[in-house]
């Protein structure tokens, strides 16, 4: 009987743990199924619409984050996982948060830091010496991972492609944003949870619309 009382309880604050990290994201993301904890991090898996990278990165940067930052092979296992098991998705491409956008083939995260870690495909990334990357790398300074070739990395551009002649093609794909957690929310969750210690009544009318 003790064991189970440990496991109930266990189950219990395991619980509440998860629910106060959810809580933690940023308050304008919607709270759905592709809104998930992982480590120390909130990631938005945005697969409703589709955007350039220049979009998707501003997408993400409006709710205070960045496009996902895979710098541990974790991490990188972790969104393949969700992508295919949770998600079901096979063939599609996803925007991640790295570039080379200001310096030609030296490759660093949204955040400023430097690559380390790296899941490029074969052909792929500055260190490749392969034909594709030599004569295509001024146009592909973003990069997605590839679902169609077990989530490796992959060179494209970031906004628009070369098609026909003179025509162009817009590079849109699905994306994942990344959210630290928010301090000022927790703050919140930890004040609200100390005083909601009495019976729960409707917020007064005067401070609603005060605020
Ligand atoms: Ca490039």
């Amino acid at each position: 009987m003790r064991t189970l009382s440990a496991f109930l309880l266990g189950t219990v604050l395991v619980s509440i743990a998860t629910s106060q990290t959810l809580d933690n994201c940023p308050a304008g993301l919607p709270r759905d199924r592709f809104l998930q904890v992982h480590g120390d991090f909130c990631f938005q898996f945005v697969l409703n619409r589709l955007r350039t990278h220049t979009l998707a990165k501003a997408d993400c940067e409006s709710h205070g984050g960045t496009l996902a930052l895979v710098k541990t092979p974790d991490i990188q296992a972790y969104l393949y996982k969700e992508l295919v098991i949770t998600y079901n998705l096979h063939l599609s491409k996803i925007w991640i948060g790295l570039n080379d956008i200001d310096n030609e083939n030296i490759y660093k995260w949204e955040d400023g830091t430097p690559l380390n870690f790296t899941a490029w495909d074969s052909g792929e990334g500055p260190n490749s010496g392969s034909f594709y990357h030599a004569t295509h790398h001024n146009e592909n300074d973003c990069v997605v991972i590839d679902l169609e070739y077990d989530s490796k990395w992959a060179e494209f551009p970031c906004d628009e492609s070369s098609s026909f002649l003179f025509f162009t093609d817009r590079e849109e794909h699905y994306y994942i944003c990344q959210y630290k957690f928010s301090a000022s929310v927790a703050t919140s969750t930890t004040q609200s949870s100390q005083t909601t210690a009495a019976p729960e009544t409707a917020p007064p009318a005067a401070t609603t619309a005060a605020a």
